[in-house]
């Protein structure tokens, strides 16, 4: 057995092991890539050694290329170099497979000569969301397994593979619990028969070139913006029609050109925000919080429900509470139509299906949360009824029972002042359908305590949720953030632009959906109430735009009522006439003479809206780092991940142009848009945003 710093080989009789043992995830250093390179070789050649097996100690399978060596040139070894040298080593060699095999991780398993997983393993080539493609010839050997198509589809969504999947689509050879034994058994057959299956040694399965070019033309349409898609497509009819090796060439050179280009650096800065986005302060990192195994929902709207799904699919036991028996039997209609739609479409197992409903109780009695260790109250957005609420929680629950709101924009300190023990108190806003969206901004009251941060940040790392650690304050950072762009986009109507030509100039930007289009899918009531809540706080020398409102006092809700912004006619999004002369009667009202804006204006305006907010923010401490803020947006809001989030742009577009944008917006807007004083300090400075994500 040799000892190396990151790769040691063992011999079991005439098979060899290789481990690799790299902590936190075994990602391919260039040490690591050196070392095992000679492993490699080394099985190659050592006497008495038939076969051998690759594997990884510690939490998971190789989870890929080294992230964090991105950014400076690549070195020799590179892991296309390791792999080839797989395909050459003359003994067969089986990747046992543990955790998530992703990336250059996949990679190298794909090019040993069979590989063995865990049944809970998962496989995947996840580059695209780092705005690369794989790069170690990952391109060409998925295909050649499991056909063009299905290698079209995983590579640019990037999703992960089950064992199950994986097995099905015959990229594994086997599925063990006893990992090691099964693929050193593997080994030794394939010693004895004296088979080296090799995958670039397989050719392509023949696939329907009509077929396969509707379907990449429905990735570029969804890419909107985003290159790595693209090159996906690309690759895939490269493993279609070159041979092997100069396909892995242009992969290699592609994969590396979109490495040090802007779309994989605002990608890559996304991945890092998203792991500083979920720390608590330093002084509070050594606590772990409290254990959580049984949890309350108050409340079974569409939040309460879709949280209740949530919780049930991560395993926790759930009480979903209600005020009457047929609020009661509505909830849970709720909680088993998102499962039932699951098990039609075959993405939930009979079994499965069956633990999820035996996870939730249903009652209208609060005494049912007595043993939760959290509780969400997830009611209608009124500050008196959720005072209620947890007043009446707090004499029911125990006292290290972690109370959470699922608020939007209500101060959580309003909830923590009517409970016996505030600190236990903060906010948990999760986003609809709250089964779905990855994004939970975690919002902490000025008593919540760092036991309580630290319970609600493990439970959302449960979930799979993008955390967020932010303060209490109005809107937190996405909503607040948005009561400020969707005020430029209310402005722009006012000006001279229609509902969907502002969102087209959203959509042209990279969102998914413009703010007029989300706004009417969501209901326009929600923003309504907010409005009127907040009423008597509006300074009365800023613009305000009432088109809104006069929509919601016509009835005109969005989608849901048939007619918002836009008229909604048998699924499509339809520009109405009517909505058009009401704006042209707003700028009516106010004289404004109504001229068309070219939509890079409204594109710079909403940007530049929510990084002066965002700014502010920063300065209030709501949001801990401007990265946070490009996390949220980037996970809950629709921006482009691909443009790394509106701070991150923000940098590239320089913060004295930046400056610059803000004082022509306050110079058209008015009272109220003012420069952020943090953003005039950054200017004088010369600071950028990146420069305060500690
Ligand atoms: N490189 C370096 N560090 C990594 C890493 C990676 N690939 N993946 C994770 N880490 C770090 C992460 O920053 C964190 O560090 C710690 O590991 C735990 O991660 C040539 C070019 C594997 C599913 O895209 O999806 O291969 O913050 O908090 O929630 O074709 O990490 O503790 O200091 O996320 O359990 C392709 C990315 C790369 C996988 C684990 N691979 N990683 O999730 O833990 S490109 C990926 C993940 C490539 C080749 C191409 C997840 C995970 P710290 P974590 P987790």
């Amino acid at each position: 057995m040799t000892e190396h710093q990151t790769v040691r080989t063992e011999r079991h009789g005439d098979v060899a092991l290789i481990v690799i043992d790299h902590p936190p995830v075994n990602a391919m250093s260039v040490a690591v890539r050196r070392e095992l390179a000679a492993a490699i070789a080394w099985v190659g050649h050592e006497p008495g050694v038939r076969a051998a097996v690759l594997a990884c100690d510690g939490r998971t399978f190789v989870a890929g290329a080294d992230i964090r060596e991105f950014d400076a040139p690549p070195e020799q070894p590179h892991l296309g170099d390791v792999c080839t040298a797989l395909d050459d080593c003359p003994r067969p060699i089986v990747a046992a497979v543990h955790g998530t095999a992703l990336g250059g991780g996949f990679e190298l398993a794909l090019s040993c000569n069979a590989r063995v997983l865990a049944p809970d393993a998962r496989v995947g080539l996840p580059e695209t969301k780092l705005g690369l493609i794989p790069g170690a010839g990952g391109t060409q050997r998925l295909p050649r397994l499991a056909g063009a198509l299905t290698a079209l589809e995983l590579i640019a969504s990037g999703r992960q593979l089950s064992a199950d999947e994986a097995m099905k689509l015959g990229v594994v050879d086997e599925i063990a619990t006893d990992l090691r034994a099964a693929a050193t058994a593997l080994a030794r057959r394939l010693a004895d028969a004296g088979h080296r299956p090799r995958v670039r040694d397989r050719a392509v399965p023949a696939v329907d070139r009509t077929a396969l070019d509707t379907v990449a033309a429905a990735i570029r349409a969804k890419a909107r913006g985003s290159l790595a898609q693209g090159a996906a497509v690309e690759a895939i009819g490269w493993a279609l029609d070159m041979p092997f090796d100069e396909a892995c060439a242009l992969e290699r050179a592609r994969s590396r050109e979109l490495r040090v280009g802007p779309q994989s650096r605002a990608l890559r800065h996304l991945f890092h925000a998203e792991r500083m986005a979920n720390r608590l302060p330093a002084t509070e990192q050594n606590l772990h919080g409290w254990a959580v195994r049984q949890i309350g929902v108050v409340g079974g709207g569409t939040m309460g429900s879709g949280i209740a799904v949530a919780l049930a699919e991560a395993g926790f036991k759930v009480t979903l509470i209600e005020a009457s028996p047929e609020a009661v039997h509505a909830a849970e209609a709720r909680v088993a139509a998102v499962w039932e739609r699951q098990a039609k479409s075959g993405r939930l197992t009979h079994a499965g299906h069956r633990e999820r409903l035996g996870r939730v109780t249903y009652t209208n009695d609060m005494a049912a949360l007595a043993d939760c260790d959290l509780v969400i109250e997830a009611i209608v957005e009124d500050v008196a009824a959720k005072q209620a609420v947890f007043r009446q929680l707090s004499g029911i629950v125990r006292r290290d029972c972690v109370l959470a709101s699922n608020t939007s924009y209500i101060d959580i300190d309003l909830m923590a002042d009517v409970v016996d023990a505030p600190e236990r108190v903060l906010g948990l806003h999760f986003f609809s359908p709250a089964h779905v969206m990855r994004l939970l901004e975690v919002v902490r009251a000025p008593r919540t305590s760092g036991e309580v941060a630290a319970t609600a940040l493990a439970v959302a790392k449960r979930l799979g949720k993008t955390a967020v650690l932010c303060r209490s304050g109005e809107g937190f950072i996405g909503n607040r953030l948005l009561m400020r762009w969707r005020q430029v986009c209310d402005f722009a109507l006012e000006d001279g632009a229609l509902p969907h030509e502002v969102d087209a100039a959203m959509e042209a930007y990279g969102f998914a959906m413009g703010y007029f289009a989300v706004a009417d899918l969501a209901g326009l009531d929600i923003a309504w109430a907010v409005r009127k809540r907040l009423a008597a706080a509006r300074d009365p020398h800023a613009r305000y735009v009432k088109i809104a409102d006069w929509l919601c006092e016509l009835g005109r809700f969005g989608q849901k009522t048939g007619a918002g912004y836009y008229r909604h006619d048998a699924g499509k999004r339809l520009p109405d006439p009517e909505v058009t002369a009401l704006i042209e009667r707003a700028s009516a009202e106010k004289a404004i003479p109504r001229q068309p804006a070219a939509a890079e204006i409204i594109q710079q305006r909403i940007h530049a809206a929510m990084v002066n907010e965002a700014a502010r923010a920063l300065s209030e401490g709501i949001a801990h780092r401007p990265s946070d803020v490009d996390v949220v947006l980037a996970s809950g809001y629709g921006y482009p991940a691909w443009r790394g989030g509106p701070m991150h742009e923000a940098d590239i577009i320089g913060i004295p142009e930046m400056l610059h944008r803000v004082e022509a917006m306050h110079a058209a807007y008015g009272a109220g848009w003012e420069p952020a004083p943090l953003l005039r300090e950054m200017a004088a400075a010369g600071k950028r945003f990146a420069d305060l994500n500690f």
